[in-house]
């Protein structure tokens, strides 16, 4: 298995082809909201795919339904960020999560008018009762957000397309300097196959089984933290199986990388608890831990982590202020 720096990767591998146009749409919003002089969060959210042929018909994915992007991504908004949402396509966004096609789909919610026939003759349609007062909730908060430009989409497929997409972002908002928070909370893929080394055409299967060897993803948090964005407030997930390692992973992570935090979590538990693991102010060298749980009367874990990290990034911003 071959192991890629980032800059061999970025040497090697091929550049998505709209890479520069949504580079400048990213351009535009970052500039307006540096003069506007509101913070941005860039969230990433959902799982990158690794395609295993260049016409690609399989590709391996992963769990990822973009739940704790598209709800942290609300409560940014709410807190006065503006935010770059870099998802995975199809995956859950900021409001339209709350009526997914697959948990609450929208058409329940929808009932016709009886007997009430508009002027062209096409039916009237109005929202059930017992769901106007969440869905004007939803649709108040959607349309201030969309009215004042504070939300801007971007998607990604594969892991390719996330790399490349974080490389650029990542050098348009560091011009917003330490007024930047990154929240890497996508599932990326750790392996991939190089263009090089894939097929053409669709994997036959007249040899029977089939045996691929990967390489590894290029750990792109050491560029982001060094080169691409030295200023920024960064906080990367970390996601276990075995809830044992999610504190020596983390401590590992920031060890590597110097950035600010890591949030663990285990897949199972993911929904009610994190584990904030960052540097200790009081014991240079040493690492603290803070468990945020899900509070009786909350609904959604985000709403702790972003009040909590909104409070962090605060703090830091007034203390590296303070000590220019
Ligand atoms: O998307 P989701 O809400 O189903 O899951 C969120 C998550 C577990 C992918 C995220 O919290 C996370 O840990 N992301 C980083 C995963 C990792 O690469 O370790």
């Amino acid at each position: 298995m071959a192991s890629f720096s980032a800059e061999s990767y970025f040497a090697t591998q091929a550049p998505p082809p709209d890479l520069e146009q949504l580079v400048d749409g990213v351009r535009e919003f970052v500039d307006r909201h540096i003069q506007e002089g509101r913070r941005i969060v860039l969230v990433t959210s959902g799982g990158t795919t690794v395609p295993l042929e260049l016409n690609v018909v399989r590709f391996l994915d992963n769990f990822s339904a973009g739940t704790r992007g598209a709800t942290s991504a609300e409560y940014f908004l709410a807190q006065g960020y503006a935010v770059i949402f870099m998802h995975r396509q199809f995956s859950l966004q900021p409001f339209s999560r709350h009526y997914s096609h697959s948990t609450n789909p929208f058409l329940d919610f929808l009932e016709f008018e009886e007997g009430r026939d508009g002027s062209n003759g096409t039916p009237k349609i109005n929202v059930s009762a017992s769901q106007t007062t969440h869905l004007a909730q939803v649709l108040k908060a959607y349309k201030d957000v969309h009215t004042k430009g504070l939300l801007h989409t971007l998607t990604f497929v594969t892991i390719n397309e996330y790399l490349y997409l974080l490389r650029s972002i990542s050098k348009e908002l560091n011009r917003a300097k330490r007024h930047a928070l990154y929240y890497l909370a996508a599932a990326v893929s750790d392996f991939f196959l190089p263009t090089q080394k894939m097929s053409e055409h669709k994997i036959q299967s007249t040899k029977g089984s089939l045996i691929i060897e990967m390489d590894q993803v290029p750990k792109i948090l050491r560029p982001l933290v060094d080169e691409w964005t030295p200023e920024a407030y960064i906080v990367s997930f970390k996601l276990e199986t075995d809830q044992q390692l999610l504190i020596p992973k983390a401590h590992q992570a920031l060890q590597r990388y110097g950035h600010h935090l890591v949030i663990g979590n285990e897949l199972h538990r993911r929904k009610f608890e994190v584990v904030f693991v960052s540097p200790s102010k009081a014991k240079p060298g040493k690492f603290e831990e803070n468990w945020i749980r899900l509070q009786d009367g909350q609904t959604e874990i985000e709403a702790g982590i972003v009040q909590q990290l909104v409070l962090r990034h605060t703090e830091w911003l007034e203390a590296t202020t303070n000590a220019l």
